[in-house]
């Protein structure tokens, strides 16, 4: 079998791919790829293009420290994204290091010659030294089984694959789902559609959106390294307070955030019965919060319905759907904001560890990883965003940074000292693992009553971190000798 040779190989080329890149050539390193599956560069923000698509943090934080922008709003939207990651890859010339089309289909260690395989079905396969895994936690989109939904004649897609090439003006729509990705499609659309129909299982709580437009000034100031960076501060401190209360205080989430997203649904539905079926049943929290100035309302208008659970999808027919009370909703269009598999998918191909030790059997009972990137058994394999590294508080860019400090200190370690491979002890996983769910069982992700894809099939919570973003930071700033071995 023929191979290309590298020291690392990076899977994905989202903000984690690049961030893993740009570390590992400012620490000299350069013999690397980059493999991304898709035929285009870039990952979450190049493919999530539907309508009304905008980050839920405020830009400034949601980027990395080292690059400033001159952001146009405080949430930026999905061009302005796709164009901040457009020109760091140009900036860093990374664009050659990238092979597209590389969608890997395994990863197995050697352990003769102490290396990673990666196979690539029909195409010259890789070697590397290390892999930095950065495939994301959100990037294997799900559409649930609905019975006859392949009948049905109209068009249909994820809001992850939004086909651009439809117009759905003038069309009658119906939107599965009211999660992140649902509450920005709907507002978007609505004035533009015949009629939209919105399949509701779970209501979410919705908290306004403190969202603006950057003045000049304030947009060459943020294109200032200081300015930038003492923006960034302000924000991140801000936001790091809210843990706070998921960590500590269900009484604090109730009667803080909660009742101001009472008042901001009384503010924006004044239809009694259609407040009720907005109202979420669980702690706020327990699912991400939405922000949005525009979502609750859409509900007043006359071509909006929403069904409830109750009232939900029977089957889906050629025409369209047919609900749980026989109410038949004919369609012309059906987008599917049906999320994604984050908790039993955070890598989406199979990998073989020493031994052939093989990760699905690993994480059987739920996803685990030292600091949420290395695990016993794996030597030289990184994680970035793995289990239970998400951050529902502050920007999960910060904590891409802050496991790339760890990676690159662990790569460099190897380097300099002629150790060919790094792998985490498993007393010291197994020590992390049980004292991080422990602390979990406080927080509102864990015993808020909610079902969300923060947790595995088994009911762990495993793709959050249940503390601050401070403490994930200092944690993995460094790699602790005492926890590793080195060989
Ligand atoms: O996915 P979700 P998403 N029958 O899992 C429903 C990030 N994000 O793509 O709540 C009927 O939140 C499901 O119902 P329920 C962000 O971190 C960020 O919207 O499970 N309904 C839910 O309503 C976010 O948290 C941004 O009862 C079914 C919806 O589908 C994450 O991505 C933008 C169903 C799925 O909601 C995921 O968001 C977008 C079924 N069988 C996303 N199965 C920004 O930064 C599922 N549902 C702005």
């Amino acid at each position: 079998m023929e191979f290309f040779q590298h020291k690392v190989v990076i899977v994905g080329s989202g903000f984690s791919g690049q961030c893993a890149a740009i570390n590992l050539i400012n620490n000299g390193i350069s013999d690397f790829v980059i493999l991304e599956r898709r035929s285009f560069t870039g990952g979450t923000w190049c493919q999530n293009s539907y309508p009304g698509a905008a980050v839920d943090v405020q830009s400034p934080l949601y980027s990395l420290s080292f690059e400033p922008f001159p952001w146009s709003r405080m949430f930026a939207e999905q061009s302005e994204l796709k164009q901040y990651t457009n020109n760091i890859i140009e900036k860093y010339n990374l664009k050659d290091k990238i092979k597209l089309n590389k969608n890997v289909q395994k990863i197995k260690w050697d352990n003769l010659e102490r290396k990673w395989n990666v196979i690539i079905n029909g195409d010259k396969n890789y070697k590397a030294q290390f892999i930095i895994n950065c495939t994301g936690p959100l990037s294997t989109p799900v559409i649930p089984n609905f019975k006859g939904k392949e009948l049905f004649e109209g068009e249909s897609f994820h809001t992850n694959n939004w086909n651009q090439d439809y117009d759905y003006h003038g069309k009658r729509v119906a939107v599965i789902g009211s999660g992140a990705s649902a509450s920005q499609v709907i507002p978007t659309i609505a004035p533009d559609v015949e009629t939209l129909h919105v399949f509701q299982r779970t209501p979410h709580w919705v908290l306004p959106r403190p969202d603006r437009v950057f003045s000049k000034i304030e947009r060459k100031l943020l294109g200032i390294k200081s300015i930038y960076k003492l923006v960034r501060y302000a924000i991140y401190w801000g936001l790091e307070t809210r843990m706070v209360g998921f960590k500590y205080s269900q009484w604090m989430m109730k009667n803080v955030p909660q009742r101001q997203a009472m008042w901001h649904l009384k503010k924006q539905v004044e239809n009694e019965e259609l407040r009720k079926s907005l109202t979420p049943d669980y702690t706020i929290g327990c699912k991400r919060i939405i922000l949005s100035n525009d979502l609750l309302k859409t509900y007043n208008r006359n071509n909006t319905h929403l069904y409830l659970r109750e009232n939900g999808i029977k089957e889906i027919n050629k025409r369209g759907i047919l609900t749980t009370q026989g109410k038949q909703v004919d369609l012309d269009l059906i987008v599917y904001a049906t999320g994604y598999d984050a908790t039993d998918g955070v890598i989406s191909y199979p990998i073989k560890g020493k031994n052939n030790l093989n990760i699905a059997q690993v994480w059987e009972d739920y996803p685990r990883a030292y600091v949420g990137t290395t695990l016993p058994g794996f030597p030289n394999l990184f994680l970035s965003c793995g289990p239970n590294s998400g951050i529902g508080h502050t920007s999960a860019i910060f904590i891409i940074e802050s496991q790339m400090n760890y990676i690159i200190d662990a790569i460099m370690k190897c380097e300099k000292n002629g150790f060919k491979t790094f792998e985490v002890k498993s007393e010291s996983e197994e020590r992390y693992t049980n004292k991080l769910h422990k602390e979990m069982e406080k927080t509102v992700w864990h015993k808020g009553g909610c079902n969300s894809w923060y947790k595995s099939k088994s009911g762990k919570v495993i793709a959050m971190y249940p503390g601050f973003s401070f403490s994930y930071h200092l944690m993995t700033r460094k790699v602790k000798n005492e926890h590793h071995i080195f060989s």
